[in-house]
């Protein structure tokens, strides 16, 4: 049983990113759980990416959730560089988000980074998978989870019509 609250690192490669990533903010916000956001790029900052994995490690980080769009490089660099389990969320690029997606995904065995959908539903999803993974340890953050899943069935109508 653990009492410290836990900590969500959110990254994203760049400002632009943000209209996507505020939806896993948000949700990650709505179960009460704390998180650090920043702009990272692997590329143009990476000792910015190396100093925050440091400070991610000294304060007990449990999740980094990492999002980038185009070469995404930035969520393999960061589990790399880190065991704190990352999340990847490919944004949408000019290719659609493909080679987001495929940069995100396919990382060679031995470091792995848990990739989720392109755009809004990842950004969502890699927020709800993070608070499913604290639930194991924090009751609170599993009851909410479980009232979170409840509500989809008072929501969803049983006719289409
Ligand atoms: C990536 O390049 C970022 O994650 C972003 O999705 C994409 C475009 O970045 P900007 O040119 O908009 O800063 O590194």
């Amino acid at each position: 049983m653990q009492n410290k609250k836990p900590t969500v690192g959110v990254i994203m490669g760049s400002k632009s990113d943000w209209e996507i990533m505020k939806n896993c903010c948000d949700t990650i916000k709505s179960f009460g759980v704390n998180f650090d956001v920043r702009v990272i790029s692997a590329h143009r900052t990476p000792k910015r990416l190396e100093k925050f994995i440091k400070e991610s490690e000294k304060k007990g980080t449990k999740i980094i959730i990492a999002a980038a769009g185009g070469a995404a490089h930035l969520a393999g660099v960061t589990a790399a560089l880190t065991t704190i389990p990352v999340l990847g969320v490919p944004i949408e690029s000019v290719l659609k988000g493909i080679d987001s997606l495929l940069s995100t995904a396919q990382m060679p065995a031995g470091v792995p980074v848990a990739t989720f959908a392109i755009g809004k539903a990842g950004a969502i999803n890699s927020a709800l998978f993070a608070i499913a993974i604290l639930s194991s340890t924090y009751p609170e953050i599993n009851r909410k989870l479980k009232r979170y899943r409840a509500n989809f069935e008072k929501k969803v109508p049983k006719k289409p019509f």
